[in-house]
């Protein structure tokens, strides 16, 4: 295996982001790149044809991947390097791409995020962990075979823990079991066929760190709410793509859009079901403090990524408190739950690790639920309130 490059003091690492042209992969993108990293981007332009079959529009018109970075580099003097390809079907690109980019860093977002569409029958299930898994194995072997002291920045995501009835540790646990102990992965229990992918993600990664002595951080992600960033704010044209649909669109960003639109907010079931969450500017803060401080060669490190947690209905009523101040009419709606989970459990995982590396979270405040609902507003003739209702149910 060839050798880390040596980083002098002054150096920042290179930095590769899969999935860049993505919700969370384009504002990383700016992140790094104002601050100085060297940034290329990996992205197969899919979600634009998953959102095309599944019927699903981001809120506004999100410009071209090659035409954001071209905007980028006229405003900011700043290069983007920008590769199209597939990470998961296509290991020369993969390669192609690590050999001449020479990353010190990878992060990697570029998978199918969306539990429902990985729930809407068997070719969905099968691709989704088709791409998912594949995408990281083809990024595992690149990085043993051009960069083997990178480091792996993988999203992965708190749903593979599920809601177990004990605390939730990060990523691992010490196990005591008839009077012998050991450190293992905490045991996972997924909520979706998407979940289960970051679930065999994490093992593969976790192998090829024992075995082939990479390192890397699995980043168990919460829920990701809001819309600008430092950087969005520079351009309208720099706006990530951002989804309310049954498909795409995540819990706290459905709420806003239905409360703008004036449609039953829609908490599934009792509502009481916990998760974590975090702010899209928490997102880029997480990733540029595990950049920052990479763990030791060989080691696998896994972070929780939230800040907050709260039930589907505590969510709701923030919402609608919220809205109503701004004079809009909000219901809640329970609606039958078309997943299988349990709508009242225990919850407790840990999220230690990033707060001790100085994470300073932005929590949801009633200011900030307001930022999120006048953006939104200013959109409110372009939402589609046709692809909200949940349809894909777990047990069909
Ligand atoms: P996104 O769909 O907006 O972005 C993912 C990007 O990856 C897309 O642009 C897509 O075209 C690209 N991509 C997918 N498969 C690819 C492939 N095989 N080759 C090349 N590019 C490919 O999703 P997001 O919301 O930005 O999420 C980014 C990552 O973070 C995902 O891995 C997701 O699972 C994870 N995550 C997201 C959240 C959230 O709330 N948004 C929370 C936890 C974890
Ligand atoms: N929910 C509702 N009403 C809605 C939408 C969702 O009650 O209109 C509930 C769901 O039943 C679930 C919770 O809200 O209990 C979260 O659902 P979600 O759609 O916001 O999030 P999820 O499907 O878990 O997936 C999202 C991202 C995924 C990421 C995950 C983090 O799409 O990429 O991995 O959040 S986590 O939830 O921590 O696993």
């Amino acid at each position: 295996m060839r050798p880390a490059r040596k980083l002098s003091k002054r150096s920042k690492p290179r930095v590769l982001i899969l999935g860049g042209d993505g919700y969370l992969g384009w504002p990383t993108a700016m992140h790094f790149s104002n601050r100085g990293y060297p940034v290329a981007v990996v992205d197969n332009l899919s979600k634009r044809v998953w959102e095309a079959e599944c019927d699903s529009v981001p809120l506004w018109h999100v410009p071209t991947l090659q035409r954001r970075v071209r905007i980028w580099k006229k405003i900011t003097g700043k290069d983007v390097k920008t590769y199209i390809g597939d990470i998961a079907v296509n290991p020369r690109f993969v390669y192609g791409v690590f050999e001449e980019f020479k990353p010190d860093v990878i992060i990697h977002y570029a998978e199918q995020p969306s539990a429902p569409y990985s729930m809407h029958g068997r070719g969905k299930a099968v691709f989704t962990q088709i791409n998912n898994v594949s995408g990281t194995l083809n990024t595992l072997f690149a990085m043993r075979k051009f960069c083997p002291g990178a480091h792996l920045v993988k999203l992965g995501t708190m749903g593979e823990y599920g809601t177990p009835n004990i605390d939730i540790e990060e990523g691992w646990i010490e196990i005591n079991h008839k009077g012998r102990k050991d450190r293992m992965q905490f045991p996972k229990q997924a909520g979706s066929f998407y979940h289960l992918s970051k679930v065999h993600d994490s093992h593969n990664i976790e192998f090829a760190c024992r075995v082939w002595g990479i390192r890397a951080t699995d980043l168990n992600q919460g829920v990701v709410y809001g819309i600008d960033t430092d950087e969005t704010d520079i351009n309208p044209e720099f706006l990530t793509s951002f989804h309310y649909d049954q498909i795409f669109g995540t819990a706290l960003n459905r709420f806003c859009v239905q409360a703008v639109a004036g449609i039953p907010l829609t908490v599934y079931g009792k509502g009481g079901q916990k998760r974590g969450f975090l702010n899209i500017r928490d997102t880029l803060k997480c990733v540029n403090i595990a950049v920052d401080n990479p763990p030791k060669q060989g080691e696998f490190r896994v972070f929780n990524q939230f800040t907050e947690v709260f039930s589907v209905l505590g969510l709701a009523q923030i919402v609608k408190k919220a809205g109503e101040l701004f004079g809009m009419k909000v219901k809640i709606n329970h609606i039958p739950n078309p997943r299988v989970e349990k709508e009242e459990h225990y919850y407790n995982p840990s999220n230690e690790s990033l707060l001790k590396l100085g994470l300073k979270p932005i929590l949801l405040s009633k200011e900030l639920v307001d930022s999120i609902l006048l953006k939104i507003k200013e959109s409110r003739r372009l939402i589609d309130k046709e692809i909200i209702m949940p349809t894909i149910k777990w047990k069909q």
